[in-house]
């Protein structure tokens, strides 16, 4: 690949009306750094992510809409006064540092334990179907628990949670906002046929699979204009024991309904989370096709796969996560070709800064 041909991964992007400095993405990494007890942002995590302000946009980490909406410890939220003021310090420093912070809006749906939600409660699900996936709560490692169908009549509120977590990331100084869409989490189990055994308007057919997540974007989509609007999707990966049987048909009917709602992106996992890009077939460039904002790719994409899909029209925009926990200046070590720092995975989830904001830059 010639050096020109990689120049456009490195040039600036306008989505919408916002002007990106270059379309590399800092994808959404959860890693439970968040203050105990409260769930808010801290100085460590205003470090992290000041550090990683070279990406033409950052998305920060799923962050809970809600307690309900909690899956992990130490996750952080983005439904309190103090949440959102921690926010506020991340979303200046990265300003200041020239980027730009989209907030992921998350409810697990019943990828959660007992221990995380108020009273011991059962986690929240379309059917009551227990995932076979883990979670890590105070006590580590855990199985998720057995959840509880939601009643038709609780819909709204959830609803509800994401609009106002939504006025919370306005108050709080972000870009924009992500969707959750995606990796077996509340608003995928409600998509997928295999999690979602619903009779009433929110289960069955297709249109009525999608109908909480395009509820949820048009309460968020009320709040925020529609192009500092995005959503991830996830139509073939396994992530937290989700599954369909004709994912095709229930994401083209999705991806029609969200152009027509003119969204700012479309963020697609290309193939299973973390994992192989080819674990099933799906014509991911028909999603592509039918959307007019722009496209986000991710999945085990390297410099040189990233430059080819940006170059061929294939994406507009990629994201990269593990490379970007171990490379605060990916951007620039891209740009350079230069050599990655190695993952340790032994510091992704919990801890202090050690894997999280020690990472080094280049330094020449
Ligand atoms: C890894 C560990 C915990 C949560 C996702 C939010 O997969 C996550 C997640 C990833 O989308």
């Amino acid at each position: 690949m010639s050096a020109h041909h990689a120049d456009k991964l490195f040039q600036p992007y306008q989505l919408g009306d916002l002007s990106l400095a270059n379309r590399v993405v800092m994808a959404p990494l959860t890693r439970n750094r968040a203050t105990p007890g409260t769930d808010a942002p801290n100085d460590l995590m205003v470090e992290y992510y000041r550090q990683r302000a070279s990406a033409g946009l950052i998305v920060t980490e799923a962050s809970q809409i809600s307690q309900q909406g909690q899956g992990y410890i130490h996750t952080p939220g983005i439904y309190t006064n103090e949440q959102a003021r921690g926010w506020r310090r991340i979303n200046d420093a990265v300003h200041d540092a020239g980027g730009k912070i989209f907030i992921q809006l998350w409810h697990v749906g019943r990828i959660s334990h007992v221990s995380l939600q108020a009273n011991g409660a059962a986690p929240v699900a379309p059917s009551a179907i227990r995932a076979n996936s883990k979670t890590f709560a105070a006590s580590g490692f855990v199985d998720v628990s057995e959840p509880r169908a939601l009643e038709l009549s609780e819909i709204p509120g959830i609803v509800a949670d994401y609009a106002r977590a939504a006025e919370w990331a306005k108050e709080a100084g972000f870009d924009g906002v992500e969707i959750h869409a995606a990796n077996g989490y509340l608003l995928d189990q409600f998509q997928k046929d295999g999690s979602s055994h619903r009779t009433d308007a929110y289960g069955g057919s297709i249109e009525n699979r999608c109908r909480l997540t395009l509820e949820v974007v048009d309460a968020i989509t009320k709040i925020l204009p529609p192009g500092r609007v995005g959503i991830r999707l996830s139509p073939v990966s396994p992530a937290n024991d989700v599954s369909d049987s004709a994912p095709q048909a229930v994401f083209d009917y999705l991806v029609g309904q969200l152009d027509a709602r003119k969204l700012g992106y479309i963020h697609l996992i290309e193939g299973a989370t973390g994992g192989p890009r080819d674990i099933a077939p799906f014509d991911f460039a028909a999603l592509r096709k039918a959307f007019r904002g722009a496209y986000v790719a991710n999945n085990s994409y390297d410099r040189a796969l990233a430059t080819q899909a940006v170059a061929t029209g294939a994406a507009d925009l990629i994201a990269f996560g593990r490379p970007f926990i171990a490379n605060p200046d990916l951007v620039e070590r891209l740009r350079r070709d230069a050599p990655l720092n190695a993952l340790d995975v032994k510091t992704l989830y919990g801890g202090g800064a050690e894997g999280y904001t020690d990472y080094p830059a280049l330094t020449a």
